[in-house]
């Protein structure tokens, strides 16, 4: 069997330590274990003489990072990549800055992307391209006789076919993808809105742009047994303890998340503050957590979404605080894997209510976290990619502040029995959907994709 070559934005941080490195490749490990691998991308450069490839191993694995130029980082990164793609497809049109330059730019640095890969390819690798910085990988290694089976995963929602359009490139974007052997999504109903966009049947084998490929829907999932454990072990470590001792006999309300406007924290902090003002007894005996780093702060839309819950938490506060009680923590900073893991086992209620997430981790690593004698509620908005798999969970449209406030009365008044049997349902779930499955499926398809290109 050839390598696997993974091209990703962002290659791994190096010496993290065991449990803290990122989604990507704590979800590709198991593969990366069996198999000779190679991962390209990104590493975090930005220079006017950005660093030439270098290479380091990772266990089995060798890791290829290079830098950007400031120029290419704008055009490409902050610019089509964050400011167009990831506001698009989270429904988020308001939010798009369109430039043609940075589209420009965009297919430039995939096409530095495709030159680092070209001068590394040995004829029986297998690709696998991540995400939505690099579409249009494949039509560049095509356009240069590559012939390589080359697949794509896209971590984010793919938007309604009517949202999309109104990309100004959108039939280029749609084209470069049709190059590859095999687009997965995270959910059907992604699969769906792409194929509908195409108008193609829901594949796995669709035709479109005269090329034939296959589409078709992989959840992602989380190494649930080695978080179940972390969580269980960390639970009475120091960050678990300090967490314990300072929320007293207050039950923990928690929350998760990058600060990013697609995880839709306006909405909870406000849902929050409704259930306070529907709900006075809870006052003085609650406690709600919110763990927010700070992300992309370079782009200013995402600076002033930092001073809109600024604003909103500090009025929160005010308006409820005693001098004995706050009722919500908001931190702007990250935590160890293992301190997250204890804080989701001490929550009564885990809140993930994106207003549009691919999938969302978090609400599968709140439920591997849980005691199975005493497990938290999930309160999980509908637009997450995780709906779609967690029946057990209290659903909610995010847009609705007063359903959140809903949501977090009836997961504090749940009582024990309807806990235990909504929580096994998800857990069933989250332990059969794992990381390493995802990946199995996804290579098991890519494998068996070979499509001979059509004329
Ligand atoms: C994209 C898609 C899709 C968060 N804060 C800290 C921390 N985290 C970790 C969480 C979780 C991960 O980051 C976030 O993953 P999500 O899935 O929730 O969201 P995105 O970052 O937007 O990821 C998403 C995912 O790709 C995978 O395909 O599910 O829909 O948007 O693991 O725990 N980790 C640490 N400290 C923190 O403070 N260590």
């Amino acid at each position: 069997m050839g390598r696997l070559v993974v091209v990703s934005n962002r290659i791994p941080v190096a010496n993290a330590r065991v449990g803290a490195t990122g989604g990507l490749a704590v979800a590709l490990a198991d593969v990366l274990a069996r198999r000779e691998a190679l991962w390209i991308g990104w590493n975090g450069d930005v220079s006017e003489e950005p660093d030439p490839p270098s290479s380091r191993r990772m266990r089995r694995t060798e890791v290829v990072g290079f830098g950007l130029t400031p120029a290419m980082h704008a055009g490409f990164y902050t610019g089509f990549s964050n400011a167009v793609l990831w506001p698009l497809f989270h429904y988020r049109l308001g939010l798009v800055e369109y430039r043609r330059e940075d589209y420009t730019t965009y297919n430039e640095v995939n096409e530095r992307f495709a030159a680092v890969v070209r001068e590394r390819l040995a004829p029986d690798d297998t690709l696998w391209i991540h995400d939505y910085h690099l579409i249009p990988l494949a039509r560049i290694l095509r356009r240069q006789g590559v012939t390589n089976r080359i697949g794509f995963f896209l971590h984010i929602p793919w938007p309604a076919a009517e949202v999309f359009r109104s990309l100004p490139v959108h039939r280029d974007v749609a084209e470069a993808l049709a190059h590859y052997d095999l687009v997965g999504f995270q959910t059907a109903s992604h699969t769906h809105q792409f194929a509908d966009y195409l108008r193609t049947g829901d594949g796995p084998t669709v035709d479109a742009f005269g090329r034939r490929f296959e589409i078709g829907g992989f959840p992602i999932g989380i190494d649930t047994q080695q978080f179940a454990e972390m969580a269980a072990r960390a639970a009475g470590g120091e960050a678990g303890a300090r967490l314990a001792e300072s929320t007293g006999t207050r039950t923990l309300v928690i929350g998760v998340d990058r600060l990013d406007h697609s995880k839709g924290l306006p909405n909870r902090i406000a849902g929050y503050g409704n259930f306070l003002a529907h709900n006075p007894g809870w006052h003085g005996k609650v406690q709600y957590l919110q763990i927010a780093p700070v992300s992309r702060g370079e782009v200013a839309n995402y600076r002033a979404l930092r001073r809109e819950l600024d604003g909103m938490t500090g009025r929160l506060n005010g308006k409820y605080a005693e001098f004995d009680w706050t009722p919500l923590r908001y931190l702007n900073r990250g935590y160890p894997r293992k301190a997250l893991a204890a804080f989701y086992r001490q929550a009564r209620i885990g809140l993930v209510t994106p207003l549009r997430d691919g999938m969302n981790l978090v609400a599968k690593e709140f439920v591997a976290a849980q005691h199975a004698a005493d497990p938290g509620v999930l309160v999980l908005s509908e637009f997450a990619g995780a709906a779609d798999e967690l029946s057990g969970a209290l659903k909610v449209n995010p847009h609705d502040v007063d359903a959140i406030a809903d949501a977090i009365a009836q997961g504090l008044s749940m009582p024990l029995d309807e806990r235990i049997a909504r929580w096994k349902t998800d857990l069933a779930t989250v332990e059969t959907n794992t990381a390493g499955a995802w990946a199995n499926r996804y290579l098991a398809a890519l494998e068996a994709a070979r499509i001979p290109i059509a004329a």
